[in-house]
């Protein structure tokens, strides 16, 4: 199945929204493989944010993304990657739709709550930048004969 990098970024924490927003990927049925909170170094920001390098508010998402602690999550499903950005919600909050987490919860261009992976190459880059391979997690969840539909042997 597929695994995806979200960050919670340093306003998910400030303003209280960190259980709220990891319960709804709970109830959406996606898997924490992976938790931790992490107050970033400016190498790990630089690292992370280096396809924007350059671009005008790069230096401001440097300073925010290190001003304060998030909480990091890997998780996995199937689609994950896809499921995770939709619930995300577009970037700027005052776009993004009611319903996502941005749309709901956030209203400014740059404290938007929420970082998650656009691609299976990004999800594998980032995963091994903020995450150790034994802190992630193989495990069987209970209910996943309940969350997918294996009546063909595979998870639909
Ligand atoms: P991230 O990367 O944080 O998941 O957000 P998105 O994938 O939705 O958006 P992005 O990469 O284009 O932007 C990264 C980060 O920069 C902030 N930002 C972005 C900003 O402050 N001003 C801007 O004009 C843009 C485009 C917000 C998210």
């Amino acid at each position: 199945m597929e695994r995806t990098l979200i960050i919670l970024k340093p306003d998910s924490l400030q303003r209280g929204l960190v259980g709220k927003i990891i319960t709804r990927f709970e109830e959406k049925g996606l898997q924490i493989v992976g938790l931790k909170q992490v107050l970033i170094t400016e190498e790990l920001a630089a690292q992370h944010y280096a396809p924007h390098k350059g671009k005008p508010f790069y230096d401001r998402l440097v300073r925010f993304m290190t001003s304060s602690p998030v909480i990091v999550l890997a998780l996995q499903g199937n689609g994950v990657i896809e499921i995770a950005r939709k619930m995300m919600g577009a970037t700027f909050g005052f776009k993004a739709d009611p319903g996502t987490i941005r749309g709901d919860f956030a209203v400014s261009s740059s404290f938007n709550l929420i970082h998650g992976s656009d691609s299976p190459e990004s999800a594998q880059v980032e995963l091994a930048l903020w995450f150790k391979p034994e802190e992630l997690h193989s495990y069987d969840l209970a209910n996943r004969v309940w969350t997918y539909d294996f009546s063909n042997g595979t998870p639909m």
